[in-house]
């Protein structure tokens, strides 16, 4: 049976935990304060004779280096590179979320959105156009409530059709001012030249553009890992040239 790795991601306190254990039938830690999961729990689910494998990644509301949980949930993301990461908004707080939706759309065209306590949403009146959401995100938008298990079936469906490359995504990317563009699209093509697809470009381009030590750091040790020998010249270059552009 094929296995596809499926990676929660969110803000904190968006009923991640629930969704991994209202699927996968574990018992990860839940309740009503942050910061709850801090280590990678791992659970399986069979939907139609297909596997996933759910990552339950810690709560945060950014994806840059500002603390571990942040870098363990990015790195994640980008060096495992699951099949979907499925982004776990809270539907009674949508703009809080929205910051790190855009950072994950960034990141991989591979997301699926869940808006979550949809039932609470309700109560309290608000009404999300679900349709709307998805075209403007670029990816399909999912209304659930994991605590009560509805919706859970459309979002099986939903994985399944992305992780077998039956649906295709337009994710929204934030356009920068010109001179911005210019420096991004140099430092990207370089890159491109270096990683070939390995890593998203664009998105390692803003943010080595932005300074991003930790990350510069963690790329370097797993390039020397994976060459044994030491990082190749072309690709010191490369990392190094991020300082050149440093004060933009
Ligand atoms: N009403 C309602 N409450 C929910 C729903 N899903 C989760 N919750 C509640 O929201 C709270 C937070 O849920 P968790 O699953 O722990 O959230 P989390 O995203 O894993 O939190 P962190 O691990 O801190 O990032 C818990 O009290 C859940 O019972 C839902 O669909 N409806
Ligand atoms: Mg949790």
């Amino acid at each position: 049976m094929r296995t596809y790795t499926i990676a929660l991601a969110g803000n904190p306190n968006t009923g991640k935990s629930t969704l991994f254990n209202a699927l996968t039938g574990l018992k990860q830690h839940t309740g009503n304060w942050s910061g709850k999961t801090v280590n990678l729990a791992r659970g399986y689910y069979e939907y139609q004779d297909t596997r996933f494998q759910f990552i339950d990644l810690p709560g945060t509301y950014s994806l840059f280096s500002n603390s571990a949980d942040e870098e363990v949930a990015r790195d994640y993301i980008i060096f495992e590179k699951p099949d979907v990461t499925l982004l776990v908004l809270d539907s009674t707080a949508l703009e809080r979320s929205l910051n790190l939706a855009l950072q994950v759309l960034e990141m991989t065209d591979r997301v699926i959105v869940c808006l979550n306590l949809m039932d609470e949403a309700k109560k309290k009146g608000i009404k999300i156009d679900a349709r709307k959401l998805a075209k403007d995100l670029g990816v399909p938008v999912i209304p659930i409530s994991a605590r009560n298990n509805e919706g859970l079936d459309i979002l099986s469906e939903q994985l399944l059709l992305m992780c077998t490359g039956q649906t295709t995504t337009m994710p929204y990317r934030m356009k920068y001012n010109e001179e911005m563009e210019a420096q991004i699209a140099r430092l990207e093509s370089e890159l491109r030249d270096i990683f070939g697809s390995e890593y998203p470009a664009r998105w390692l381009a803003i943010r080595l553009l932005d300074g991003d030590q930790k990350l510069i750091a963690t790329l370097k040790s797993r390039l020397s890992a994976s060459q044994k020998g030491g990082i190749t010249f072309g690709t010191a270059k490369a990392l190094g040239s991020s300082n050149s552009h440093h004060s933009c």
